[in-house]
């Protein structure tokens, strides 16, 4: 355990201190599931400095996204209510390393999810509202490279969220209606990277089948309220020389972030 207390340690203080590590190369020793055990570790760091937990996000769940970082398998982290970002609201970029930013689908979840049963509750009884989202990735590794286990270790590289206005499924929305949604990211203005909610996935309703199964499988819980962060939609673009950034998903509206080089 003490080794992967020094593993999860250098992550903490990377992230702390806005400074790149030299690639853990965890996957030379270590599986899968002891990567998440270092994760939980760093979150467990993030939750002893006051943070509490928000929900769960999904990594690589887009094919497009997984090319751009040559991962290939489905990952999951935490996040926590000190990677929130209010809609509209500034980000300073000297608290973080190389951010990228990248345009998503949250999910909210509206009851205690069971993980201790087999099957999954259907996807319309769990998931009560749909949101554009905003992901700041920020891997703590030298220039953006890790392995599968190092981006796991590394709470797959979450560091700050944006979720605009949630919208509820009645009548209008459906599973079947979020399935082929239009998703334009834009950076001051400009259209800069367009894609769709098929491509998490081919459905982002898998995106709430892909955390039930990643949370059963390496010990993650999702209670009622928590936010379920489907994935990219698109590549992630770099973020640092940005003022302001914003996703639009077609019938779901927009969610906005600035960003300030002035510390907070
Ligand atoms: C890992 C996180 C991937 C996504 O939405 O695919 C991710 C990374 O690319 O650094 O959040
Ligand atoms: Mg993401």
């Amino acid at each position: 355990m003490n080794d992967l207390r020094d593993y999860a340690q250098q992550l903490a203080s990377a992230a702390a201190d806005a400074r790149a590590v030299p690639q853990l190369a965890l996957h030379e020793t270590h599986d899968e599931a002891t990567s998440y055990d270092v994760q939980h570790l760093v979150v467990q760091d993030r939750i002893e400095r006051g943070a509490s937990l928000t929900g769960i996000k999904l990594g690589f769940t887009n094919p497009a996204k997984a090319a751009q970082m040559g991962v290939f398998d489905v990952i999951a982290g935490s996040i926590t209510s000190d990677m929130q970002v209010a809609d509209g609201g500034t980000v300073a970029l000297t608290e973080l390393i190389h951010p990228r930013i990248e345009p998503e689908l949250a999910f909210l979840v509206a009851r205690d999810l069971d993980l201790s049963a087999p099957t999954n509750i259907p996807f319309t009884e769990a998931v009560s509202a749909v949101a554009p989202a905003l992901e700041i990735i920020d891997s703590r590794y030298e220039n953006f490279e890790f392995s599968l286990q190092d981006v796991i270790a590394d709470n797959t590289s979450a560091s700050k969220y944006v979720v605009g206005p949630w919208l509820s499924f009645d009548g209008s929305l459906s599973a079947t209606t979020i399935a082929n949604l239009g998703v334009t990211l834009e950076l001051d203005g400009r259209v800069s990277a367009t894609g769709s909610t098929a491509a998490i996935l081919g459905n982002p309703v898998r995106a709430y089948e892909a955390a039930c199964r990643l949370a059963r499988k390496f010990g993650f819980t999702i209670p009622a309220g928590s936010i379920i962060l489907a994935g990219a939609a698109t590549v992630a673009l770099p973020l640092s020389d940005v003022s302001t950034a914003a996703v639009r998903i077609t019938g779901l509206g927009s969610a906005t972030v600035h960003t300030t080089r002035e510390g907070s």
